[in-house]
């Protein structure tokens, strides 16, 4: 038997023992930005949804200026917003181009985050090219330093792909649930095509032709498309990883795979029929099976067709359109705002990164020989409450969300998000007899480990008995490093299947 010879970099502080993640944070989060060009590097660094590690520090908005669809899904009911971009909810309300830009320049002088508009319903905004390219016109000319994005079902996109390159569009969002027409028959019952109701499998076919034709014609023009898909168990959920590998093979730049939503009470074919939701394990079983295959997204929040501010919380009452009518704003004062907080955000960006691939600060280089060995400890998942700027810096009692990062030998990992009620404030029950812990502690199922910035005793003891085991020794340090060394700490002390007493330190 040969034994393999390794050469390696340890620390004397920590010795990984066989490679992994040395001293920095590493996992989807730096890697996502590695290797990309300075161009798409530029395109992507500060979009909240195109890059995992800007979604801490960037805002977005959608201007609700496209009522009209012209398919039919059967997880949508259009009195609430476009599933392709949203979870349901009523949209507050349907803007004229010249008010959507009013809001855009209101929004972008009071949010200084503010990154991104995005136009994604509240029904197709390529079924309403007249008031969608209308709001573009406007926006790239009163705030040319905003980031134009459209999502669309793709049926109309051929032929709008001339004009989205003229409005300088870099991304493009289409929702892909399929490849395949008998696939589609079961997602959409009919489509609006040349003028004429199409059903079936005939129009699932012409839509995923669209949808096809429309990914090679913008990746052609050098613009990022995002792919969406929406995860519908017993239907596409198997599919999708083809759907990843397709659209990956024609240059689609990031797959979201997405779990469907239907709640009978939204009046949605799949809801009244009752077919269900996958489970997070599940969602997070098909990510990890797709990702072999491209980039995934993790950290979306299913936004609504008119959402505003960091992904994850939603500001639109601040700035209804009364409330922005009655707003005065120095417009150029606001963009040396967002000027300053966009240098200030890419430089800790930077820094992140290059912290994430420096070697450890008192490294040494050891080499040995000794046989190739298993990876070390098995993964953990920790929750995170923040509140933005990519470090752990949010109180438990105030979380509305929590991160949930996978923690390996390899990395950190972002797998997704989990949406809780506060804590504090309002009745200790949610309205349907469950005590508020107890819904936070469900909605955490299968984190060991929450970190928060601090934490109240009782809360602290009802995540204890349940087997999460709250930290506040991290408060205020970046998020995967934080992470990875609980993991550490962890593995130090036997709880993962032990870094082994007799393993080899330099
Ligand atoms: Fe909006 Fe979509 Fe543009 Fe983002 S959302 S149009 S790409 S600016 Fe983002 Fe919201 Fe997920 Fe969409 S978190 S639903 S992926
Ligand atoms: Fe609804 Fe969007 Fe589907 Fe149209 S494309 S039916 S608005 S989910």
């Amino acid at each position: 038997m040969s034994l393999q010879t390794t050469e390696q970099t340890v620390s004397p502080a920590f010795a990984p023992a066989g490679g992994g993640c040395g001293a920095g944070s590493c996992g989807s989060t730096a890697s996502q930005m590695n290797g990309l060009s300075d161009e798409v590097r530029a395109k992507v660094q500060d979009h909240p949804c195109y890059s995992e590690d800007a979604h801490h520090y960037f805002a977005r908005m959608h201007a609700a200026v496209a009522p009209a669809c012209n398919i039919q899904c059967n997880y949508c009911n259009r009195k609430y917003d476009c599933a392709n971009e949203s979870r349901p909810g009523v949209v507050s309300e349907v803007l004229t181009p010249e008010q959507a830009v009013k809001k855009t320049l209101a929004v972008a002088a009071h949010i200084p985050q503010m990154s991104v508009l995005g136009i994604a319903g509240p029904g197709d905004p390529l079924a309403n090219p007249q008031r969608t390219f209308a709001t573009f016109r406007q926006l790239a000319e009163k705030a040319p330093d905003i980031k134009l994005c459209v999502s669309t079902n793709g049926l109309a996109l051929p032929e709008c792909v001339d004009e989205l390159a003229r409005h300088n569009i870099e991304h493009v969002t289409i929702t892909i649930n399929c490849v395949d027409p008998d696939i589609g028959a079961k997602i959409y019952p009919w489509i609006f095509w040349k003028n004429q109701r199409v059903r079936g499998r005939e129009a699932a076919a012409i839509l995923i032709e669209q949808q096809q034709k429309g990914l090679e014609m913008l990746v052609a023009r050098g613009i990022l498309v995002k792919v969406n898909s929406v995860m519908i168990p017993g239907v596409n959920d198997e599919h999708l990883k083809e759907v990843s590998r397709i659209v990956k093979a024609k240059g689609a730049f990031l797959h979201n795979v997405m779990p469907l939503i239907a709640e009978p009470e939204h009046g949605t074919f799949f809801g009244l029929m009752g077919q269900r939701s996958p489970t997070a394990d599940e969602l997070k079983a098909l990510q990890d099976a797709c990702e072999g295959n491209m980039n995934m997204m993790r950290h979306c929040r299913q936004c609504r067709a008119d959402a505003v501010g960091m992904l994850g919380e939603d500001r639109g009452a601040e700035f209804t359109m009364e409330k922005v009518e009655a707003m005065e704003i120095d417009h150029e004062a606001a963009l040396a705002r967002r000027q300053a907080f966009r240098e200030k955000a890419n430089a800790e960006l930077e820094a992140k990164r290059a912290r994430a691939h420096a070697p450890a600060p008192t490294t040494q280089v050891v080499t040995f020989h000794r046989p190739a060995r298993k990876p070390q400890g098995r993964p953990v998942l920790m929750a995170v409450a923040t509140k933005g700027s990519g470090v752990v810096n949010e109180h438990f009692g105030y979380a509305r969300e929590f991160l949930v990062y996978e923690a390996t030998e390899a990395g950190v990992k972002l797998i997704g998000h989990r949406k809780t009620d506060k804590y504090c404030g309002g009745s200790e029950t949610c309205g349907d007899g469950e005590s508020r812990i107890d819904r936070i502690i469900r909605a955490l199922e299968g984190c060991e480990v929450v970190l928060c910035s601090r934490i109240g005793i009782e809360p602290w003891g009802a995540l204890e008995a349940a087997g999460i085991c709250p930290n506040v020794e991290h408060a205020m340090e970046p998020v995967e490093e934080a992470v990875m060394a609980v993991w550490r700490s962890l593995l130090e002390a036997g709880k993962l299947g032990g870094v082994g007493q007799g393993e080899r330190r330099a």
